[in-house]
Order: C-alpha cells, then structure tokens, then sequence
C-alpha cells in the first residue's frame, strides 16, 4: 500500500517541475534585458543569444540606469548595414530607450537574426537571436557583409554566441 506522505512527495516533486521558469510561454514576450556596470565601463544585452520559434515576441527593456540603448537589426535599411537577418524579415530599429523603456518584435520568418546597440556597437553591444532552424542565414550574412554596407567593428563580429552554441543551449548569458 502506498502512503499519503509517499504521494505528497511525488506530488511536490510533479509540481516543482511546472514552477521551474520556462524560457517561452505561448503568447508571453521573452526578454532580452539592456545592461551596463555602474561606471558605464561595460554594456551589454542579456542574454545575448536565444533561440525561440516563429512567432515568438522579443521584448528589450533598459535595465540600465546610466544609458540610452537601442536594438536594432542589422539590415541596409537601417543606416545602410549589411544584412544579417534572413531573407524577407522584416528590419526592426527600437530608437534609443531611456532607462526602463522596452521595445518589442515579433518574429515569424525563421533564421538567424544579428542585432546591435547603436551607440555601443563600437563596445560590441551586439545579440544575436535564431528563430526555429538557422538554415542558410549564416552563409546568406557572409556574402551581404562582403557586399557592402559599413562592416561590422572586429569587436562586435568577436562578440556573437555561435550558431552552434545557441543551437545547444537555448540562451546563452554574458560569459
Ligand atoms: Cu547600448
């Protein structure tokens, strides 16, 4: 015979497993959260890799108190950047957020998304987001890079989670 105590504690285990913070629930935005050290030294998205599905919202918030920041993709519409957002997405650019203000997409077509801060691209402020599979985005963002558009600064280029490591992590934080 199995004991109350028994059932209790496999019932506190079954609901510990739903309480654990899931990346993505349906219909709630994920957020990538703008940050910088006190004396504005280091700035930085966090996480600055995550993998979602179609259809997913992203939200930046500004949780820095002592700057502006922006997310904005990569793409020639904004500022004449080189892609680096799949083929027929569409190119987002939030305009600088003061402290505490957010900025939200929702992305449909699936592939690798790079995006940067515009001030702090130089500090490489850079994140990057894969939407369902990354297909052929990383090959697709070479040849747009090598097309023209003002290059992406060596720091920012170093500063990306690889395909590989989003892939298998899910999020990836500042390391
Ligand atoms: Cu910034």
């Amino acid at each position: 015979m199995i004991s109350r105590r028994y059932i209790l504690r496999i019932g506190g285990g079954l609901l510990a497993g739903l309480a654990r913070p899931r990346l993505s629930l349906a219909g709630e935005p994920v957020e990538i959260r703008m940050q910088g050290n006190t004396d504005s030294s280091h700035v930085w998205f966090d996480p600055i890799g995550l993998r979602v599905e179609p259809g997913q919202t992203i939200r930046w918030i500004n949780l820095d108190p002592g700057n502006s920041h922006t997310a904005t993709a990569y793409h020639p519409k904004n500022f004449e950047r080189p892609q680096r957002i799949p083929e027929g997405a569409e190119p987002w650019d939030s305009d600088y957020l003061l402290p505490n203000e957010s900025f939200s997409v929702t992305l449909t077509v699936e592939g690798v998304y790079d995006f940067y801060c515009v001030p702090h691209e130089h500090a490489g402020m850079v994140g990057r987001i894969i939407v369902g599979q990354p297909g052929r985005s990383p090959a697709a963002s070479v040849s747009a890079q090598a097309a023209g558009g003002e290059p992406l600064p060596e720091i920012a280029l170093q500063a990306f989670p690889s395909i590989d490591e989003i892939m298998r992590r899910g999020v990836v934080r500042r390391t």
